[in-house]
């Protein structure tokens, strides 16, 4: 098999790449380690910031999102006793959508990228020369051999792709959390207009959702965290605790759970994020804590930045902005995994009563200080791609 561009992964980045890369008339072939049904149940990313939304629009893929999504201006910031809601239009002109990330793979696979599914064994070889070329087995286990003149990872951070880049040319930083998030989807109105993100000394609390008639939450819990000692009546009851239920009049409305998940936390960034004709894009290059909601943004950008570097690459031979790729996606990486580790360290109980005072000045100072706030909300709406 023979094509221009090898995209390893079919979650938002591997997709999308592939969407416009086909807009720009370039060729591509996306292989996937899983089924398209269970690429697409994985429920995941809630948030979209601005720019995700007008490049989505921008390609044809925006419809579904404006008919169905949410636009929300902004978030509300609590702690006990104080609730205060930061308007990011008011305060940076732009807003977020909230619009499921399975809604965006059902838009991505809906726009006719079809993918290799269930593959095993992938490699990738002679990333380093102008041929480089996967090799895997498909659903009947046949040999295959994939040769391109490009190869993208996009397989998430437990892939191949970013281990493909040798031992003494990249770099890695990690950092892990000491607690992960407890998720729970549940059939039932959501019990608040936009977003709220709770500061408790019991711990952080996060109520999003997804529908009119679907909530998503989030309880910070101890790390390694078994669902069997949390029945959903007392994910209710903390949830209640922490969000400030009967607080100034407001009630948490509970109701039947279809999903609940523990998600552990952690920061992760690989440099560089480009190897001869290897790119790598979204989570097989970096992994931010969703305090933030930036880790299906960011896949966004980095594709957003790397599509039209493989079509200039391709297509006029001009390598100008592929040579810059690596750099030019590295800013914006490292920008989010700032906010997102800041959101986090400031949201999140430590056991540590310095650590609260530090974290309840932060939250003073951001609901009271124009300044603060504004600098909140251009990171959390999103910076315009290719900042
Ligand atoms: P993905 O992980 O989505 O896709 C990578 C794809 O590569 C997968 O389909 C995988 O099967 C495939 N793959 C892996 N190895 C392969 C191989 N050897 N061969 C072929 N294919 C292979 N972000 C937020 O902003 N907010 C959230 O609330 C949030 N919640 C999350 C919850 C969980 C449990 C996880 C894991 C992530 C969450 N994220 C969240 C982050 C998430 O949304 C990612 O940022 C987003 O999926 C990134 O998209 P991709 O880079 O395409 O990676
Ligand atoms: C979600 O709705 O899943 C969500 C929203 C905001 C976050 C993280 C997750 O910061």
């Amino acid at each position: 098999m023979r094509t221009q561009v090898a995209i390893i992964g079919a979650g938002p980045a591997g997709l999308l790449l592939a969407h416009l890369l086909w807009r720009g008339g370039v060729e591509a072939v996306v292989l996937e380690t899983r089924s398209q049904e269970y690429v697409a149940s994985r429920i995941r990313a809630g948030i979209l910031e601005h720019s995700t939304v007008e490049l989505l629009d921008s390609v044809g893929l925006g419809d579904r999102l404006r008919a169905e999504g949410f636009e929300h201006r902004g978030i509300y910031l609590q702690w006990p006793g104080e609730r205060h809601h930061l308007d990011f239009v008011d305060l940076t002109g732009r807003s977020v959508w909230v619009y499921g990330q399975t809604e965006v793979q059902k838009d991505l696979v809906a726009a006719g990228h079809e993918a290799i599914y269930e593959i095993t064994d992938t490699t990738l070889h002679d990333v380093d020369t102008e041929r480089p070329y996967v090799t895997f087995r498909d659903a009947d286990g046949v040999a295959r051999r994939l040769n391109a003149d490009v190869v993208v990872g996009c397989d998430g951070s437990f892939g191949p792709s970013r281990h493909a880049i040798p031992d003494g040319v990249r770099r890695t930083w990690e950092k892990t959390y000491p607690y992960s998030w407890l998720g729970i989807l549940a059939d039932v109105a959501p019990s608040t207009d936009e977003l709220i993100y709770a500061w408790h000394p019991r711990g952080f609390a996060l109520h999003s959702l997804r529908s009119p008639t679907v909530s998503r939450l989030y309880l910070q819990v101890p790390n390694g965290t078994d669902l069997a000692d949390w029945p959903d009546d007392r994910v209710w009851d903390e949830l209640a605790v922490r969000l400030g239920h009967g607080q100034d009049g407001w009630t948490l409305t509970p109701g039947p759970v279809t999903d609940k998940s523990v998600l552990p936390m952690r920061s992760f960034v690989q440099t560089p994020m480009r190897h001869g004709r290897l790119f790598l894009a979204g989570d097989a290059a970096h992994i931010v804590p969703p305090t933030g909601a930036k880790g299906l943004n960011l896949a966004v950008a980095d594709v957003g930045l790397l599509a039209p570097a493989l079509i200039a690459l391709l297509r006029e031979k001009d390598a100008t902005l592929a040579d810059r790729y690596s750099a030019d996606a590295l800013r914006r990486v490292w920008r989010c995994t700032h906010f997102s580790w800041w959101m986090t360290t400031m949201l999140h109980a430590s056991g540590d009563d310095f650590d609260a005072q530090l974290q309840l000045s932060q939250l003073r100072w951001v609901t009271s200080s124009e300044a603060g706030a504004t600098g909140l909300a251009e990171n959390y709406a999103g910076l315009p791609i290719g900042f």
